[in-house]
């Protein structure tokens, strides 16, 4: 086997975003991008050799190409096993679970997530942690200030074998072992949940769609839903995954996971829908006729968990993002356990999950997860539901008015302006920013404001900052608006508003929730001007 040192210089533009560094596919392609990048992750990680990483990815257009690279990277700079998905193929939680399981030094996951791929779509590439999550800030900064220095990168010249098949080859000293993506992580599903009772709830005609998006979770979803548990055949729907996703968004919200929701609103619709994302991490569920937003999935998951063996009187405490609706908070107060708030971004919550100070994780933007691995876990979370309803007996729909009956309700919605010009949107930050200090007692479109401020994070167990995590108003009446700048797009900039408005347990619960928000999303127009800054009279996407 030859290895050679190739002589490269800094490419612009290499820092990690919320989750790994996400670009277009094309840029993907420069030369030496990738190779640039993985030799920064090993030489911002203390270096490859005699390590064990974990490699695999969504399936999305170059992933493989991409592995036949860092494959021969790997090797070219010592390492000494790499653990690799058949095909190329690994979910980002069956890839942390292996990880964990294998007590690896790491794993590189190749993904854009919820981004479309294809040639001309998104690619995206993040390093784990040896505890299974994404790295922390302190080692993406370190692998970004290497990209700043490069000089040369080190790889095989040959080819690897093909991963099409399980089983080992070597790289030089490298061992290789391609592995069945999906039966470590059944087997973790098995230890968590009471496969039994959600098999006799199939058995008993008790029907499921689950929208795999043409994306990474098909082959996970089919076999454990239809094969294990016995849901009917052709239960998973898009089942297969496709390099471009079959030309759609993998992205589980309403808009674009829009045959479920059809499916669901039916006249035939099935008990229960859910859709999973491009890496399977993240999931959106849905009751006849009826979307669960992701906040009060994490906040009914909380409240009902306990009807699952693996959290049966074992919940520690719960953490969801800062823009996460307020309900999961409600559920820790019954409960009497602590609910911490977080900066966006899964890695946040690692620390709180390794010192066993939160058992369940959350977050709007469609993740939901707990201590058993260290990503979220779009299955899991369908799992969780599943494993609930059966013990329970009440249908979701029920379930959700009981709970809102007895808590309230925080009506939550997300209005995103996509692809905006980057200094546009950071002018309206900065404005916005500018006025906070004066915002307390004023009144904005009728709503007197009584908090103002942009969000900071002192992580409780390192003692970490991290500052200017977006800007948070709330007003007297309870509601809240919060805004931020997108850490995962690829084109300009993204601004996101998070709008969320509670009605107590006595009110009405059954407004439409673009109506019920209507005067939180007037004030977050007036606070910011949207319009003036973005030039645009509405949002892109409303989740
Ligand atoms: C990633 C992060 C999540 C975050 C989401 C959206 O998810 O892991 O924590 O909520 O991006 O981030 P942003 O609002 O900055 O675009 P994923 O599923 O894309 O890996």
């Amino acid at each position: 086997m030859v290895f050679k040192t190739v002589q490269t210089t800094p490419i612009k533009g290499q820092k990690p975003g919320t989750s790994g560094l996400r670009k277009k596919t094309a840029v993907f392609r420069e030369p030496g991008y990738l190779e640039n990048f993985v030799q920064c992750i090993f030489d911002g990680t203390g270096g490859a050799a005699g390590k064990t990483y974990v490699i695999g990815g969504d399936g999305r257009f170059f992933n493989t190409q991409a592995i036949g690279v860092i494959i021969r990277m790997a090797a070219a700079n010592g390492a000494a096993r790499l653990i690799v998905g058949q095909d190329g193929i690994l979910s980002t939680p069956a890839a942390s679970n292996l990880i964990r399981k294998n007590q690896t030094d790491g794993g590189i996951i190749l993904s854009a997530s919820h981004n479309p791929g294809g040639e001309n779509g998104d690619f995206g590439i993040k390093f784990n942690a040896p505890n299974g999550g994404p790295a922390p800030e302190k080692i993406t900064d370190a692998i970004f200030a290497k990209t700043l220095e490069i000089t040369e990168y080190k790889i095989a010249e040959q080819e690897p074998e093909d991963i099409g098949r399980a089983g080992s080859f070597t790289v030089g000293d490298c061992r290789i072992d391609v592995v069945d993506p999906v039966g470590d992580y059944e087997t973790l599903m098995q230890e968590l949940f009471d496969f039994d009772a959600i098999g006799t709830l199939f058995a008993g005609g008790f029907r499921i769609c689950f929208d795999a998006m043409h994306a990474v979770t098909g082959p996970y979803a089919t076999r454990i839903l239809e094969g294990t548990l016995g849901a009917p055949k052709g239960s998973v729907i898009n089942a297969v995954p496709s390099p471009d996703f079959g030309g759609g968004h993998p992205d589980p919200n309403p808009v674009w996971a829009s045959e479920l929701v059809a499916i669901m609103n039916g006249d035939d619709a099935p008990d229960f829908g859910a859709a999973s994302d491009g890496d399977g991490d993240r999931n959106m569920v849905m009751g006849k006729g009826t979307f669960i937003s992701p906040s009060d999935s994490l906040a009914l998951l909380t409240a009902y968990a306990h009807l699952a063996p693996a959290y049966s009187g074992k919940l520690a405490g719960v953490a969801r993002s800062m823009p996460t609706s307020q309900a999961v908070d409600l559920v820790a107060v019954r409960l009497g356990i602590p609910c911490f708030e977080t900066p966006t971004g899964w890695k946040f919550f690692g620390n709180l999950l390794d010192a066993g100070k939160a058992t369940l994780c959350g977050e709007e933007s469609a993740g939901t997860g707990s201590n058993h691995i260290r990503e979220k876990d779009g299955l899991w979370a369908v799992l969780l539901w599943l494993n609930i309803l059966a013990r329970d007996g009440r249908d979701i729909v029920q379930l959700q008015s009981d709970h809102w009956r007895s808590f309230g309700r925080n009506y939550y919605s997300r209005h995103d302006y996509e692809e905006i010009p980057t200094e546009a949107a950071e002018a309206l930050m900065a404005a916005l920013r500018g006025r906070l200090a004066d915002l307390p007692g004023t009144v904005v479109a009728g709503l007197e404001v009584s908090t103002a401020d942009d969000f900071a994070y002192r992580d409780p167990i390192d003692q970490s900052l991290t500052e200017a995590q977006g800007v948070r108003i709330g007003f007297t009446d309870g509601s809240r608006v919060v805004m931020r700048l997108s850490g995962t797009g690829t084109q300009g900039a993204t601004l996101r508003v998070y709008l969320e408005r509670f009605v107590d347990r006595s009110g009405d619960h059954t407004q439409d929730v673009q109506a019920a928000l209507a005067p939180v999303i007037a004030a977050a127009e007036t606070l910011a001007d949207i319009t003036k800054h973005t030039g645009r009279s509405s949002a892109d996407v409303i989740t």
